[in-house]
């Protein structure tokens, strides 16, 4: 084995034994206050847990400010404690005041944001290979399906903080089974059969299940970084299963993967010029990634240098890249109803980037609300306007309707047919089916709690009419604690729609099924095993983009 590799696989031993470490070394500025070794330690956990999402790892800001000690430095102590207690109004959670952070805990972060940053070990292919478990080879894997689930019409449940998913059968609302993954599981993927799974933790453990097995089971897991949030995998006709992709935050790149059993095949930066400033921007992250039905192609969203690049996976020694120029920190986004035009919201930059992944270029360019958070977002067919797509946002309380049919609608097409106002702001999800007349809509970042603990849904053939609020929290009765309501999700047959109540790890969590015709509660999935339930995703949906 190389030294540098040796080096790199050390300096990654040492991020194991810290595993929510952003670094362990540090060099403290001047003026910065006092803090010690032990502290470092705690911090770079608290950091990576609630901070660097937003604020990014080297602290140079995205959707929440930049935390570098230039700036940092002069606003002190205890200004900046106050922050981090109290929260602001631009959406910096208050941490303090809502019990997550002990006051220890803010001081401590206080301290910590004016020391100077050090970045985390780079990871390069072999790095990232080192780090490959094949649990199952393909051999020893069923040839047809070993068990009498639905598959199509099964859920996987981020289970956040315990670092699992819950397999549940969306036919008789059982669990299945409940499997370790990564460190808060962010993200759930089908491969384009619908036989695996592929379950991303922050951490960038990739876990690969396999849907055929008697009981689903992990059977190849790898660590394609130290921070990541997003994967897909191939989806073009002839290439189904074939490739993933997962996209990190650190280090900023993406890898492809051999489909069905994870080993790295390819890694590509994305540091570089940023739109907009043209200037270089080290951590350009990796956000959503889409994967074309039209083409063998990925479309990978790179945060802070607002690029999609359009991966071509026919040819991985001869990677052919259209790399497109949109409004910068893109963060997540769907296809509209033909899959022909990605939406993809630029939430900082408060716009919707439509891509036409067919020519594979810019259409246009959509000035939405503050903070667009569309999830995939949702398509419907608007009585007035024709087809659309909609989105809520996190910092305000409106949904955005965006007509999305060039054709026979030319004169609304990537415009703002609506905005229609929504449960309130602090959204994150928005979802309706082709078969459904319903527009339902979260708000689990709502400061109120009675707001935060329900859902919205409105009449797609009225949505004059406004939104409905449903106590969903209310009906899941599950006693004290924050008990946010989030992300809707449809059963294959489009007739019901699922929600997480997601509480605090000790306290008790459910999933909750609503009749989507009626609006009447169906079902409480109450298990105490599920704890901190966020996403859950449909095979059949998800696998075919509907939403
Ligand atoms: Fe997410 C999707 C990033 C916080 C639940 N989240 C995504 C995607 C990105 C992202 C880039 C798109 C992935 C894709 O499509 O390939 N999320 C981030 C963050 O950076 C952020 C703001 C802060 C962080 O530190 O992670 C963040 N996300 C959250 C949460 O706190 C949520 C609500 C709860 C949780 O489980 O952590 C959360 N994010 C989700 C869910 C999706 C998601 C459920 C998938 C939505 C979908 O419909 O596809």
């Amino acid at each position: 084995m190389k030294k540098s590799y040796k080096n790199t696989l050390a300096a990654l031993a040492a991020l194991a034994a810290l595993p929510l470490a952003i670094a362990n070394t540090y060099a403290a500025g001047a003026a910065a206050p006092a803090i010690t070794e032990a502290e470092i330690k705690q911090a770079n956990q608290i950091y990576f847990e609630r901070c660097a999402g937003c604020h990014g790892v080297l602290r140079k800001g995205a959707t929440g400010k930049a935390l570098t000690p230039d700036l940092t430095l002069p606003k002190g102590t205890s200004f900046l404690k106050k922050v981090i207690s109290a929260g602001t109004p631009g959406g910096m959670p208050n941490f303090g005041t809502s019990g997550e952070l002990t006051a220890d805990q803010v001081d401590l972060m206080a301290r910590y944001i004016q020391q100077t940053p050090v970045a985390p070990p780079e990871m390069g292919l072999m790095d990232i290979e080192a780090t490959w478990k094949l649990i199952v080879p393909v051999k020893d894997r069923p040839t047809k399906k070993m068990n009498n689930y639905n598959i199509s019409n099964v859920f996987s449940t981020t289970l956040r903080d315990s670092g699992e998913v819950a397999l549940i059968d969306g036919d008789t609302k059982e669990i299945i089974t409940i499997l370790k993954t990564g460190y808060a599981v962010h993200i759930s993927r089908y491969s384009a059969s619908g036989r695996y799974l592929y379950v991303t933790g922050r951490d960038a453990k990739l876990s690969l299940i396999d849907l055929w097995m008697p009981t689903p089971a992990v059977v190849a897991e790898v660590k394609t970084g130290v921070e990541a949030r997003s994967v897909e995998t191939s989806k073009f006709k002839g290439w189904e299963d074939k490739y993933a992709i997962s996209g990190t935050y650190w280090p900023p790149q993406y890898v492809i993967h051999e489909g069905d059993t994870l080993k790295p095949l390819k890694v590509v930066a994305t540091s570089g010029i940023a739109s907009e400033t043209n200037e270089f921007v080290k951590e350009a992250r990796v956000a959503a990634i889409v994967a074309s039905h039209y083409k063998p192609e990925f479309m990978v969203n790179v945060k802070e240098t607002g690029k999609v690049l359009i991966v071509n996976y026919s040819d991985l020694n001869n990677l052919k890249t259209v790399t497109i120029d949109t409004p910068r920190f893109l963060h997540d986004g769907g296809f509209e109803s033909t899959k022909r035009y990605f939406m993809d919201a630029a939430n900082a930059s408060n716009k919707i980037a439509v891509i036409d992944i067919k020519e594979g270029k810019l259409t246009a360019v959509v000035e939405v609300g503050k903070v667009p958070h569309p999830g995939r977002g949702a398509n419907f067919i608007d009585p007035k306007f024709g087809p659309v797509w909609a989105t809520s946002h996190l910092g305000d309380d409106t949904i955005a309707v965006i007509g999305t049919d060039p054709v026979k609608h030319k004169q609304h097409a990537w415009k703002v047919v609506r905005t229609i106002k929504g449960l309130g702001s602090g959204s994150l999800f928005i979802k309706s089916h082709p078969k459904s007349t319903n527009l339902w809509v979260d708000a689990p970042l709502n400061k109120d709690a009675k707001t935060s603990q329900s859902i919205g849904v409105l009449d797609i053939n009225n949505l004059e009419k406004g939104v409905t609020v449903l106590p969903i929290a209310e009906w899941a009765n599950l006693g004290e604690g924050a008990k946010r309501v989030v992300q809707p999700e449809y059963n294959k047959a489009g007739d019901e729609v699922w929600f997480a109540v997601w509480n605090a790890a000790d306290k008790k969590s459910a999933l909750v099924v609503v009749d989507d015709k009626t609006r009447k509660l169906k079902k409480v999935i109450n298990d105490p095993r599920l704890i901190t339930p966020t996403g859950h995703f449909n095979v059949n949906n998800t696998m075919h983009d509907i939403y």
